[in-house]
C-alpha cells in the first residue's frame, strides 16, 4: 500500500523541552512536525511551564500537546519525530528523565494500543502527568484514551500542580 492509499489517523503528540530556549525549541518542533510528509496539524495547545518530573536538578520544562492527522504508520512517525529531536540538538546521555532540548512523545495514535519494545501507545505515563493531561484536554476535551478511559476521569485524579499556563 502506498502512502496515498492510507486513511489518515488522528494522533496526539507531547512536546517537552528544558534546555536551550525551550519556548523556541517547542515552536521550531511544531513547524518541523507540521512540515513532515504525511502529517497535518489540526490543533496545538497553549504552552505550559512545568516543574521537572524525575531528577530535580534541572530547569523547569515547557510542555505542549499537538493534534495531527497522519498517514504515517506508528513506527514511521516515531522515526520522524526522533529525527526532529536529533536535528534540534537532542543528545541522549542515558540518564532517564534528564534535561533535554527536545522530547517528542506519541501520546495517542487513533484508537490503537501498541506494545513494542521501542513503542508503547498510549504513552505509559500519560494518565498521571499533569503536563500532558491539561494541554491535551484543551484541544481534545472529550477524548477517550484507549485503555484508560475519558480524559475527564483522569483529570479529576490529577491535580493542576507544578503547572503554569503561559499566554
Ligand atoms: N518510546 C516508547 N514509547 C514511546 C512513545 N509513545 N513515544 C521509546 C515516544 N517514544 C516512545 O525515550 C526512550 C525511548 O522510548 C525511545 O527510544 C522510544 O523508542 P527517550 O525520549 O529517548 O528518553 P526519555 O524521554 O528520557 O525516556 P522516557 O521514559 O520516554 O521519558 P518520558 O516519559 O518521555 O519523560 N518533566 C516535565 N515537567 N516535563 C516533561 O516533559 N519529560 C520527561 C521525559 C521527564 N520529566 C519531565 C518531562
Ligand atoms: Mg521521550
Amino acid at each position: 500500500m502506498n502512502q496515498s492509499d492510507s486513511i489518515p489517523v488522528t494522533a496526539y503528540l507531547g512536546l517537552g523541552s528544558n534546555l536551550a530556549e525551550p519556548v523556541t525549541q517547542i515552536k521550531s518542533a511544531r513547524l518541523a512536525i507540521a512540515n513532515l510528509l504525511g502529517v497535518r496539524e489540526i490543533s496545538f495547545s497553549s504552552l505550559y511551564q512545568s516543574v521537572p518530573m524525575g531528577p530535580q536538578d534541572q530547569p523547569d520544562y515547557i510542555n505542549a500537546v499537538m493534534g495531527i492527522t497522519t498517514e504515517l504508520a506508528p513506527h514511521a512517525l516515531l522515526q520522524a519525530l526522533q529525527a526532529i529531536e536529533t536535528g534540534q540538538g537532542r543528545i541522549r546521555r542515558g540518564e532517564r528523565w534528564g534535561a533535554r532540548t527536545l522530547d517528542l512523545d506519541i501520546l495517542i495514535y487513533g484508537d490503537q494500543m501498541l506494545d513494542f519494545p521501542d513503542l508503547t501507545v498510549p504513552h505509559p505515563g500519560l494518565a498521571e502527568r499533569a503536563f500532558v493531561l491539561y494541554p491535551l484536554s484543551e484541544i481534545a476535551p472529550d477524548i477517550i484514551i484507549p485503555g484508560k478511559g475519558a480524559i475527564s476521569g483522569l483529570l479529576a485524579k490529577c491535580p493542576f500542580s507544578g503547572l503554569k499556563r503561559l499566554n
